[in-house]
């Protein structure tokens, strides 16, 4: 299997986030790409490859142009109003205020995100096209027939991400655009597969509407687990889209029975769809031991949900999100590619 890496992930490097009421050093930090891509050429996985640049295009048909436009330039509009440290937003036009789109860059920063746990630094603006830029490779491939399947590792992660908003580490969707690129090639359905531990609300929200694309999402209960409000069970899409999102919230503590249970209710519902092409939203931060998250997946799972997706047989493009226990990311994730391979 061909992984997709781009080096330029390492000029997203936040100082802190704010977590637990604290500013505490980032726990999205290069060193988690560095060792899934070294995991990787460990365990002979495939060759290594660089992105192909698609330009602004294809994130603007899953992002708003004015959210794009503002990735762009609020690093240079913080450090005129601030100076040269990471920026963070403070307050957020939650419902009783107006959504109005300030001028200044601290109005800006919480118009366009959902949390203080995001910072936008220096490399951010690079990081994030080459992150989609990654993605977007993978799709390429999977939509041109020329492979079955393809890691694109990406970082930062992306599914909290929404049409026109950053946070939980994520800026652009990369999930989403790698979807998007997949239906515009020519695929008539996708079915996005999210198993991160924290629910894609971005991923969500973009294709709520949509009945081209299936999401399926399984995750931490957001009655006890960010992103806190969105990804209960209810959700099942809206309009057209009614039926096309299944949400398998689980309780803190949650093991391999439980999880595994949702897994194959969530493959049935992407078998059922009978999609052209599968994105799966991998996440590895169902570890026991993440420090941010309270499941208790060990890593001889990991390559049980590669297997059970494999089953599929479908065209499966994975796309890297989170994953915080630096230690075991890449036995974790390159696990689930390993199953997934038959290994
Ligand atoms: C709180 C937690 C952010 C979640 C990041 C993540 N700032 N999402 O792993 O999948
Ligand atoms: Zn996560």
């Amino acid at each position: 299997m061909r992984t997709i890496y781009s080096p330029d992930h390492a000029r997203h490097h936040g100082q802190s986030e704010l977590i637990d009421g604290k500013l505490q050093p980032c726990f999205e930090k290069p060193e988690r790409a560095f060792l899934v891509k070294a995991r990787i050429e460990e365990r002979g996985i495939g060759p290594v490859e660089p992105p192909r640049s698609f330009g602004l295009e294809p994130l603007r048909r899953v992002h708003r142009p004015d959210f794009v436009a503002f990735l762009e330039t609020a690093w240079t509009e913080w450090t005129a109003q601030r100076g040269a440290y990471d920026a963070l937003p403070l307050v957020w036009p939650v419902p009783g205020m107006r959504r109005v789109l300030p001028e200044t860059i601290d109005g800006k920063l919480g118009y366009y995100s959902i949390d203080a746990g995001t910072p936008i630094t220096a490399g951010t603006w690079q990081a994030i096209r080459a992150s989609a830029d990654v993605a977007l490779t993978g799709a390429a491939l999977i939509a041109s027939g020329e492979e079955r399947a393809a890691f694109s590792l990406c970082r930062p992660p992306g599914h909290h991400a929404g049409s026109d908003f950053f946070g939980g580490y994520c800026y652009f969707n990369n999930a989403a655009v790698a979807a998007q690129h997949l239906r515009d090639a020519g695929a008539a359905r996708v079915a996005i597969l999210d198993v991160d531990y924290h629910h894609g609300n971005g991923t969500q929200e973009i294709f709520y509407d949509r009945a081209d694309v299936l999401l399926v999402n399984i995750h931490a209960d957001p009655r006890q687990e960010y992103p806190h409000f969105l990804g209960h069970a209810d959700e099942t899409g809206a309009g057209l889209g009614e039926g096309y999102n299944l949400n398998l919230p689980l309780r803190w503590g949650t093991g391999w029975p439980l999880w595994s249970e949702a897994l194959e209710t969530g493959c049935q519902k992407v078998a059922g769809f009978a999609p052209d092409a599968l994105v799966v939203s991998l996440g590895v931060d169902t570890f026991k031991d993440d420090p941010i998250s309270q499941f208790c997946l060990e890593s001889h799972h990991f390559p049980l949900i590669g297997q059970r997706i494999a089953r599929l047989g479908l065209p499966t493009l994975f796309v890297m999100e989170g994953g915080y226990a630096v230690a075991e990311i890449g036995v974790n994730a390159v696990g689930v590619l390993e199953g997934y391979l038959g290994g």
